[in-house]
């Protein structure tokens, strides 16, 4: 097997996440690299986007959250192997990814234009979203995203929802997410208290 190093930030969330989730369900081993915020900026410029995450595959160094999600997702027995639920399984991720994108631009942003910004997203586009989420689940059967099963779509949904939910967001309301899509809180729920999702935040916590 292929020797991976993922690297990202030092912290439980964010775009590199739903990946060392994966390869922790999946039991793949990987080295976990996180790079500290003050240790960022000397370390941009040996990633081939100035970004992370990237994946490190024996020596070829990979980059794109999704397209890293899709690789640990296929080596961790998280990914649809049939093209339809492997299309609405991407189709979650980058929808995900987009409006998490728009939530991360507002955060260097001044004051003012953080709250106006972030005050039109969540009476907009992130309801819309939210609201969106909610109805692909159900259509989905109400469980996971796609498959019928546990995939990387609902490991990315679990991470953004997590997120708004946390209270981290000034001017997004933490209850946005109940109020306006409650299934998506059951599905966090139900993500959360997967015995290997759970049983990894228990030796997070404890390290
Ligand atoms: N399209 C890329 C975006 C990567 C990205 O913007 N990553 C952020 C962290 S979540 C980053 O590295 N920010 C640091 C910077 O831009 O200086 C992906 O999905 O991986």
């Amino acid at each position: 097997m292929a020797k991976l190093k993922l690297t990202y930030f030092d912290f439980d969330g964010g775009r590199g996440e739903p990946a060392r989730l994966a390869l922790y369900i999946g039991g793949i081993p990987f080295e976990d690299q996180r790079i500290a915020g003050k240790d960022w900026p000397a370390f941009r410029s040996k990633t081939p986007f100035f970004a992370m995450p990237t994946v490190e595959v024996d020596s070829q160094v990979v980059t794109q959250s999704n397209s890293i999600n899709r690789y640990a997702g296929k080596l961790a027995g998280l990914y649809p192997k049939g093209d339809l639920q492997a299309l609405l399984c991407d189709e979650i991720m980058d929808a995900a990814e987009d409006i998490g994108t728009r939530i991360g631009q507002t955060i260097d942003l001044p004051d003012d234009a953080k709250r106006k910004t972030r005050e039109e997203l969540a009476a907009g586009r992130l309801t819309r979203y939210l609201e969106q989420f909610q109805a692909k689940l159900q259509a989905a059967g109400g469980e996971y995203f796609a498959d019928g099963r546990l995939t990387v779509a609902d490991l990315k949904v679990f991470m953004l929802i997590r997120w708004l939910r946390s209270g981290a967001l000034d001017h997004i309301p933490k209850e946005l997410v109940d109020r306006v899509a409650p299934q998506l809180v059951k599905h966090f729920e139900r993500v959360a208290s997967h015995a290997k999702v759970a049983e990894y935040y228990r030796l997070r916590k404890a390290a």
